[in-house]
């Protein structure tokens, strides 16, 4: 990867959550537009958008009919290329969410595909005449029967998206076709969504697990991400990520290493299951600290021992707010948010930011299911209730682990709607956006959103973010987590306190090379020096030899 792709910084936006030209009940791409001038202040380099692309919405855009068109909920084209040439004036790259494990069945693949088993478009899809035990990711089974033409199809998403069949020449044809259109158009690189799901065991096997082994990093992924690569990446300068679900660290040195020519980072979940209780996403546990610092710790250091490249985030579309998760949002908010941005921000990879994590947006509280929108949220919900759950225990779990944390309007200011459109938006607005805000936060100094700022300039100063290697000085401590980054000549040192006590922390001798000098970079409260750490404190140093 070159080196301003290193040290370059993504944010994600979620465009029917973030700003509405229009004035409709959803955003659009001119309402990105709208927002370019405070994304370049920010200074992130790449945009990431989600899904814009014709789809009936049943999963918000990951359920594709077509992959050349925009949907009207969010412009036209020419609004499209627009943002594009906008962005890149700025010096601003965007990124596509590439959606081919699967489309909607109202895709005209699909469509001609269900028309019987003899038409040219059937082996598009997976089809079997009876189902396997495989378990659908949004609930149910994986399958779903098709009466029209007397068989299954696999959907290992809602029952609208249909598994593509990669093992079909003419599909992976297909896809780097539409990739290329998007390409040639200018974009500055692509998320490719559940990527590592594309290659199926051939004989469906099953055991008594839910079958995520029998099509996680199957057996020809890399393969086709190679293709992928002499097919539309080769000769491009393009930031490609690949969304790896329950992938292995293994697999993606390999999809990451530059010379096997699959892509240039992935983004894998273990870190955000250390609050699962026995890995189930639907229960309640606590962050077994421990554990997640462990695992972040292994993926930092056998992903620069195998020469992969993680992207590093907190949040997504899909996840709960980190702030409510593993920070405070109450009274500690504005420190334990600056404190994870900087525990992340200063990682080997690089670093996504979620539209309104800048500013420390919060989970918004739901309380009742009316103000869900989300398919996995509303299935999970039922099952819940269905399993013996009291609603109100249901509604705790569900405001706890909701995808519609993270898919409220983004806050702007203070006005009506928190400046997100003039008409009633698709999903409540978070009762903090008087206080939580863009506006409010650039006026501020000592805003959350001033700390990220200052982390994306920091990052592009010192190689050390880039280039340092991993150690984690505390992995057994119940609070801190502490690491060192040593590159040549320059080593950067992060301590955070994940907790609202106070605690005695000094940097063991020799932790630093003797002679050298140590200079605080970025802190979240100003300094003292009584070794004593307060709530959600946080520290970024970096040391070097004394100037020649
Ligand atoms: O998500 C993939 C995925 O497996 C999860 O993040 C998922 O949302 C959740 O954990 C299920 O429990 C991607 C997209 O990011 C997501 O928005 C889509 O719904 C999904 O793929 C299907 O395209």
């Amino acid at each position: 990867m070159r080196k301003d792709m290193k040290q370059a910084v993504v944010y994600q936006i979620y465009p029917k959550s973030f700003s509405s030209h229009r004035n409709q009940a959803t955003g659009d791409l001119l309402g990105v537009e709208d927002r370019l001038n405070y994304l370049a202040w920010l200074g992130v380099d790449y945009l990431w958008l989600t899904p814009f692309y014709r789809s009936p919405q049943h999963d918000n855009g990951y359920d594709v009919s077509d992959y050349y068109s925009i949907d009207p909920a969010y412009g036209s084209m020419r609004d499209f290329e627009r943002l594009l040439a906008e962005a890149k004036r700025r010096g601003i790259g965007v990124m596509l969410d590439i959606v081919v494990n699967h489309t909607s069945t109202e895709h005209e693949w699909f469509r001609q595909a269900r028309q019987g088993r003899d038409n040219p478009y059937r082996d598009f899809y997976i089809w079997r005449d009876a189902p396997n035990n495989w378990q659908s990711k949004f609930g149910g089974s994986a399958w779903e029967y098709d009466a029209h033409s007397g068989q299954y199809y696999l959907h290992l998403f809602d029952k609208t998206q249909a598994d593509l069949n990669w093992d079909n020449p003419r599909v992976r044809q297909a896809v780097f076709e539409m990739m290329r259109f998007w390409r040639d158009k200018g974009v500055a690189g692509f998320r490719l969504d559940v990527i590592n799901l594309i290659s199926k065991d051939p004989a469906f096997s099953e055991d008594d697990s839910d079958g995520r082994h029998f099509y996680t990093d199957g057996p020809r992924v890399h393969e086709y991400l190679q293709e992928m690569h002499r097919e539309v990446f080769a000769g491009h300068e393009l930031l490609t990520v690949g969304e790896m679900s329950s992938t292995s660290l293994a697999h993606c040195v390999d999809y990451s290493r530059p010379d096997r020519r699959e892509l240039a980072m992935t983004f894998n979940f273990h870190h955000l299951k250390a609050d699962y209780p026995d890995g189930r996403k639907w229960r309640l546990g606590e962050l077994d600290f421990i554990a997640f610092k462990r695992i972040l710790s292994d993926w930092q250091q056998g992903m620069h021992a195998g020469g992969g490249w993680n992207a590093l985030f907190w949040c997504n579309h899909d996840q709960p707010r980190a702030l409510s998760r593993f920070g405070d949002d109450g009274e500690c908010r504005r420190q334990s948010a600056k404190m994870l941005a900087t525990a992340l921000h200063g990682l080997q990879g690089t670093p996504y930011i979620y539209q309104g994590e800048e500013i420390g947006m919060a989970n918004p509280g739901f309380a009742d299911i009316g103000q869900l929108r989300d398919v996995e949220s509303l299935n999970a919900y039922r099952q819940l209730l269905a399993d013996g759950f009291a609603d109100a225990e249901a509604m705790e779990v569900i405001r706890r682990r909701s995808r519609d944390n993270a898919r409220t309007p983004m806050q702007w200011d203070d006005g009506a709607n928190a400046g997100f459109s003039a008409a009633e938006p698709w999903i409540g607005v978070a009762p903090d956006a008087g206080m939580v805000n863009v506006a409010a936060a650039i006026g501020d100094r000592d805003s959350v959103l001033h700390h990220y700022r200052a982390l994306i300039a920091l990052r592009k100063q010192y190689p050390a973010f880039a280039d340092g290697d991993y150690r984690c000085l505390t992995p057994e401590h119940p609070s801190l987590w502490v690491y060192a980054r040593a590159a040549r000549d320059e080593m950067l040192i992060v301590v955070s306190h994940f907790g609202d006590d106070s605690v005695r922390y000094r940097l063991q001798e020799g932790t630093v090379p003797s002679g050298w000098r140590l200079e605080l970079l970025l802190s979240n409260y100003p300094p003292s020096s009584d070794g004593q750490l307060r709530p959600w404190h946080s520290l970024l140093y970096r040391a070097a030899p004394p100037a020649r």
